[in-house]
């Protein structure tokens, strides 16, 4: 195994850089660059020590602390070295090259963590949730990826895989022994836990929408004709002055794209151009712009403006962001609420059906919250996560759980008809497998390598 070498902390200056070090050699290697008062090769694990860092002639070109930490009680499992110096990009690059020059290897993206799941440290949901826990973009996301990384989602996983273990065995010994074959009590028994089985792997993905959402956020198109306060709301939900807001329709022309944390969900917003017919060729431009945001966003919200009636180009824009089926991720604002009422609900039932409508003022800021909360809910649908709730948050393992699910359904089925054994074997091996796909006990290289990439460099 070779000792692999990488700055940890984020490229630029900072008070502290960090370069770490994992591997058989990792001691050796800082000892190496590293001045202390001590040999670093006879200090206990976990301890601390003050030197400097000195380049092959010898000099020192700063000073360092750095920690040792040796094996199996590592992040890798592997003797691991940190070092803590002043936070230079030149320093820390010069700082790694001594190291590399000295018998490291510049580790992989996500390699110190892939070391943590090949040694057993961590299994593979756990590996992901530390690059969740990076990119959490809200304290829901940042609790949801605790969470998982405490192994809360692969104990439930690695519970349902001992029940069917142990279901399995069942049936290897009808499989082993036919002329017994399966009695009717044991029938009974078998459909039974299969079912308390797909009834808890139900409720782990029904988790699974809002545990996306709390983790990816929400991509919502803010869009409807010229001047009914797009930009205003866009505005009002990140309580800066970021989009250009004039009485003049036509404003906005191009997409503004801005990132706020609503209702504890990590929203992601696009301010369009007003939807309509123009003969100026900018403004048409940022039309058809607007009409692209409505094709990729998660939901599209569409903006009306209370204290005028509904126009022509009202129902145009509604027409636009409710084609190819759109209503089911359409949600209406109607704004300017602190102004007299001019539409009137039957006029909104009339263009809009029952979709939801929440009445919303830009200048006051009224309904805001209910407004970031309906979007949450037409999303996932579910209500708030508990805090120690376990949620399924990626879509691989929604997957694995998905599949997982048809084979135990098919697997009910046998034992609900022609009770071949075989069949059922089959079935709950394959479901067995799909669990273990999770947590990394059955899954294939490309699956790990994968995963590992989208990790940085350092981690
Ligand atoms: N009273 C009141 N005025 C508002 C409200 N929201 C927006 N306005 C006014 O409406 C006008 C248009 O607002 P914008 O936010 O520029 O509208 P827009 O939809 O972005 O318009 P375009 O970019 O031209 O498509 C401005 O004069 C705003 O001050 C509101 O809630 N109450
Ligand atoms: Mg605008």
């Amino acid at each position: 195994m070779e000792t692999i070498a990488a700055i940890a902390t984020p490229v630029g200056e900072g008070a502290i850089g960090i370069v770490r070090l994992s591997g058989p050699e990792a001691v050796a290697i800082a000892g190496r660059v590293f001045r202390g008062r001590r040999s670093l090769d006879s200090v206990a694990s976990h301890t601390l020590h003050l030197g400097e860092l000195v380049d092959e002639g010898g000099v020192a070109f700063d000073e360092a602390l750095v920690a040792v930490m040796r094996a199996p009680r590592s992040y890798t499992g592997e003797d691991t070295v940190e070092l803590y110096c002043h936070g230079g990009m030149a320093l820390l690059d010069r700082l790694l090259q001594r190291l590399l020059q000295v018998g490291a290897r510049a580790a992989e993206p996500g390699e110190f963590t892939k070391r943590a799941f090949l040694n057993g440290r961590i299994d593979l949901a756990q590996a992901e949730a530390v690059i969740d826990l990076v990119r959490a973009r809200s304290p829901k996301g940042l609790e949801l990826a605790a969470s998982q990384l405490k192994g809360r989602l692969s104990e439930r996983i690695r519970a349902e895989r001992e029940e069917l273990l142990a279901l399995l065995a069942h049936v290897q010994a009808v499989i082993d022994y036919p002329e017994e074959g399966l009695v009717e009590l044991e029938t009974e028994e078998l459909k039974q836990r299969v079912t308390a089985v797909l009834g808890r792997i139900d409720q782990l993905l029904a988790t699974a929408e809002a545990g996306r959402m709390y983790q990816d956020g929400i991509r919502l198109g803010i869009v409807g004709r010229p001047n009914v306060g797009k930009s205003s709301l866009m505005n009002a939900f990140l309580q800066e002055e970021r989009a250009i807001v004039t009485d003049v329709a036509g404003t906005t022309r191009d997409v503004i794209e801005a990132r706020a944390l609503l209702a504890g969900i990590p929203f992601t917003l696009f301010d369009t151009a007003g939807l309509r017919e123009s003969t100026d060729p900018v403004e048409r431009i940022g039309v058809q712009r607007s009409e692209a945001v409505i094709d990729t966003v998660d939901l599209i919200l569409l903006v009306l403006d209370g204290s005028v009636p509904l126009s022509r180009e009202d129902r145009e824009a509604f027409a636009i962001a409710a084609r190819d089926g759109g209503t089911e991720r359409l949600l209406v604002a109607l704004n300017k609420s602190d102004l007299p009422a001019r539409v009137s609900p039957a006029e909104l039932r009339e263009l809009l059906g029952d979709l939801p409508v929440v009445r919303v003022s830009a200048k006051s800021g009224v309904g805001l919250e209910a407004l970031a909360k309906a979007a949450a809910e037409l999303v996932a649908q579910a209500p708030p996560i508990a805090s120690d709730a376990v949620v399924v948050r990626r879509a691989r393992h929604k997957k694995a759980l998905e599949e997982a699910r048809r084979s135990l359904v098919r697997a009910r089925q046998t034992l609900m008809h022609d009770l071949r054994a075989e069949l059922i074997g089959v079935d709950l091996q394959e479901a067995l497998a799909l669990l273990g796909e999770v947590t990394g006990e059955s899954v294939s290289e490309a699956v790990i390598e994968r995963i590992f990439a989208e990790f940085c460099v350092g981690k």
